[in-house]
């Protein structure tokens, strides 16, 4: 079977559809961090949206460490295919992307693309822990990528320190700045990420700091689209409904939703007329967005994952744990959330509820419940700590967080591998634990990145996490039933 590349376009069974615009004459005015499935599935997408209403907004895609994207993409013109599953599944080949850079090795040529004028937009999708942030959500100094970022700010190997030199070479060449948009599930993405790059400038050159608190716009957004991982399956459907094989194939729902604040310090699309909401107040459809589609996933992640189901409509599909899920957004979530906002909440919920049950996709619980350390600490202790302010039982909310230290604890007593980046911590912790719910939970306590004293010193918040993780030792039905 030949495989996808632009000589090979005509090809592709007719109703794919394919890049609807002079791909050569699109120049790279995008230059994105972390292109895995998420940014392909949509970042990638909307950019191929806006190439096709005209403007240079190719995107230039860097992986800091790993070769794989660009190996995979590179002998196939960076091209790839996207599935939008439904009842009926759509293909369609992204263009957007024009060149793909990786690692160390191509270091220079991604630095030149930052301080490159044509330049005008950055964005990335690194994960929580791509960012380098203590728990206070400060840069962490004390991180190796950071502190050797600080001793050699012209060769950066984090993605703040690529900022930041990117930054500098514009500052001193006197070339406008471009936008930084944060596209990973942090509350306040923009402003952590701006504080961050701000903090490590500050330790090269107050100068270039002060012109980047002044005149760098790191726009808050939220992003949203279930974009399960490319698998096999995936590859041999692709090849057989799209008429040509495809390294790496990208899959999501077919609903997906970009909101960003409308903060740029240089050009952008046209992004309303391209499906993209640009709003004053990013902060109540984030929070909304975290709080009931990215708490919940976790939440099914670690019990679903304990209860033996292996992929979220599986887990759906368990009455108990999917009426257990409602109740926790309806109940206990919901009441966190901005009433003003003019989010018609019973109804995202719904919807959030059905997206998940989709029995179309098969999106692996073992994917989600990846970086729990990092992940929790959005996805749920805010809600647990606004619930706690407000006198309200947090019984229900600790389930999830006890759930994630069974799912540790089994990972350190099978010793199959846990995928996260304080996974040495954890099982060592893991390993340490006993029968006795109290010793246990306090050894996850000492967990200060993770845990903030808000909670660990919280004596409602301790009984509840005691008891939901002792339920737990009877199984999750249990669980469920005596919560
Ligand atoms: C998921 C998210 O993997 C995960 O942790 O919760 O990736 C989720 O699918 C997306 O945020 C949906 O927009």
């Amino acid at each position: 079977m030949p495989t996808l590349s632009i000589t090979n376009l005509p090809l592709l069974r007719a109703d794919v559809a394919r890049p609807a615009y002079d791909r050569d004459a699109a120049g790279i005015g995008v230059v994105h961090f972390g292109p895995g499935a998420f940014f392909r599935a949509h970042q990638a997408f909307f950019f191929d949206e806006a190439l096709a209403k005209g403007g240079n907004w190719a995107i230039c895609a860097a992986a800091l460490r790993s070769t794989e994207v660009r190996d995979a993409l590179r002998p196939q013109d960076n091209l790839y295919i996207l599935a939008e599953l439904e009842r009926e599944t759509r293909y369609r080949v992204i263009g957007s992307i024009k060149e793909t850079l990786a690692g160390p090795g191509d270091r220079a040529a991604l630095l030149d693309r930052l301080a490159n004028p044509d330049t005008v937009i950055v964005t990335m999708t690194v994960t929580e822990k791509g960012y380098c942030l203590k728990g206070d959500g400060s840069l962490d100094f004390d991180h190796a990528d950071i502190a050797h970022d600080v001793a050699n700010p012209l060769h950066p190997v984090s993605l703040i320190g690529h900022l930041v030199e990117g930054l500098r070479r514009r500052f001193k060449a006197g070339t406008a700045p471009f936008t930084v948009i944060s596209c990973d599930n942090l509350v306040d993405n923009g402003h952590k990420l701006g504080r961050a790059v701000a903090a490590l400038a500050e330790r090269q050159d107050a100068g270039l700091a002060a012109w980047v608190r002044e005149h760098v716009a790191f726009p808050r957004t939220m992003v949203d689209s279930i974009t399960p991982a490319t698998d096999d399956a995936l590859r041999v459907r692709v090849a057989s409904e799209a008429g040509l094989s495809d390294n790496w194939p990208i899959q999501r729902e077919r609903f997906t939703q970009w909101v960003i604040e409308d903060k740029f310090c240089n050009i952008r699309p046209d992004f309303a007329s391209i499906g993209v909401t640009l709003t004053t107040d990013v902060s109540a459809y984030d929070r909304a967005k975290l709080r009931l589609l990215n708490g919940p996933h976790s939440t099914l992640a670690y019990l679903g994952s304990l209860a033996g189901y292996e992929t979220v409509a599986e887990a759906m599909a368990d009455a108990d744990l999917a009426g257990f899920v409602r109740r926790l957004m309806l109940e206990d979530i919901r009441p966190t959330l901005n009433q003003e906002a003019g989010i018609d909440y019973p109804a995202y919920i719904d919807a959030i509820l059905a997206r998940f049950a989709n029995p179309g996709i098969r999106h692996l619980l073992s994917q989600i419940a990846w970086d729990g350390s990092a992940k929790l600490p959005f996805r749920l202790f805010g809600t647990i700590r606004e619930r706690l302010a407000a006198g309200a039982p947090v019984d229900h909310l600790a389930l999830p967080v006890a759930a994630w230290m069974r799912f540790v604890r089994a990972k350190a007593a099978d010793g199959t591998k846990l995928t996260d980046p304080l996974a040495e911590a954890l099982l060592t912790i893991g390993r340490a634990c006993t029968n006795d719910a109290h010793r246990d939970v306090s050894g996850f306590f000492t967990l200060d990145q993770v845990f903030p004293p808000a909670l660990t010193g919280d004596a409602a918040f301790r009984a509840a996490l005691e008891r939901a993780y002792a339920l737990l030792g009877g199984g999750v039905k249990a669980a469920l039933q005596g919560i």
